[in-house]
């Protein structure tokens, strides 16, 4: 069964102590376990020291048949901000993108034939995955953006076109990309707005799309939590409220959240393993063994 394994964001030693933890061994500078495999939920690069380490070790998983992994935002923007198409580049080069980008790039320079063939492997690394046991998705499981994924592209993965598609904004597939990898987010009532943890101003909050917001506020919604917010409540327009992953479906895994504190599951069926080591948090695992109850003590960090 499958060890899941959340956000790394380049911090490679870590990675390499979890993978011990979890009793998987290093042969022929490949990690890999007698009878386990690990699924990676995405965010491999930015932020960390050792995003060349990182990758190292989960394309060399991945292609020995020792892991699965699946795309994050940070892999989707890096393949945006590197393709050019109509003579502009598909994620804009500006100040907050570079810096969004700028570990990588940095831990990259000169070694731009490496990087290259880490971009093509990008591609080959799918949105999401659906397995009789669980679903799996970098930041959001909602069956109607998991169906025009589907219906849009070939074997869960991005070509070079479906990837120009993907940024034209208003369409379904657009749409059902930023909900995948980026999450839900609500509007913030005109005259609302929060700075984010890299000091940017924001009038949405990504929301905890496992539970309905209806009723709450907007600090218990969001996802952190934002306890500034907690006197203002949720106004939804009605029509617009998205499903909400029902507690009856198997569980779901996902990264994404930068969550605080000692991993924990969400719910019995919800389990978020991003607890934010690239801001002096954990590298959080899951061991699944295929139950359709979740339970802390299956979780593993460092
Ligand atoms: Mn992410």
């Amino acid at each position: 069964m499958y060890d899941f394994i959340g956000d790394i964001h380049g911090y490679g030693l870590h990675l390499e102590a979890l993978l011990l933890k979890l009793g998987y061994e290093r042969y022929n500078g490949v990690y890999k376990h007698p009878e386990r495999k690990v699924f990676f939920l995405g965010d491999y690069i930015d932020r960390g020291p050792e995003i060349e380490l990182t990758l190292k070790i989960v394309r060399s998983m991945v292609e020995e048949g020792h892991a699965l992994a699946i795309m994050g935002n940070h892999e989707y923007n890096a393949l945006c901000f590197e393709t050019k198409h109509e003579g502009a580049y598909l994620r804009p080069h500006n100040p907050g993108t570079i810096n969004q980008y700028q570990a990588t790039l940095h831990q990259f320079a000169g070694k731009k034939d490496s990087y290259q063939s880490y971009l093509n492997w990008f591609y080959t690394l799918p949105l999401f995955y659906e397995d009789s046991t669980f679903n799996a998705v970098h930041a959001c499981w909602d069956s109607k953006a998991i169906n025009v994924l589907k219906s849009a592209l070939n074997d869960n993965r991005l070509s070079h076109g479906k990837l120009i598609n993907s940024c034209q904004k208003g369409t379904a597939l657009n749409d059902a990309v930023e909900v995948a990898l980026k999450g839900k987010e609500l509007e913030l009532p005109s005259g609302h707005h929060f700075f984010d943890k890299d000091g940017k101003k924001r009038q949405h909050i990504r929301f905890k799309w496992w539970e309905n917001p209806a009723g709450k506020t907007y600090g218990e919604a969001a996802i952190p939590n934002q306890a500034h917010l907690n006197h203002i409540n949720v106004q939804l327009d009605p029509g617009t409220l998205s499903e909400v992953y029902p507690v009856a479906h198997k569980p779901v895994f996902f990264g994404h959240y930068w969550l605080k504190g000692e991993p924990m599951i969400q719910k019995s069926n919800v389990c978020c393993l991003d607890f934010s080591i690239a801001k002096k948090g954990y590298l959080a695992a899951y061991r699944f063994d295929g139950e359709g109850l979740l339970d802390n003590q299956q979780i593993v960090y460092v």
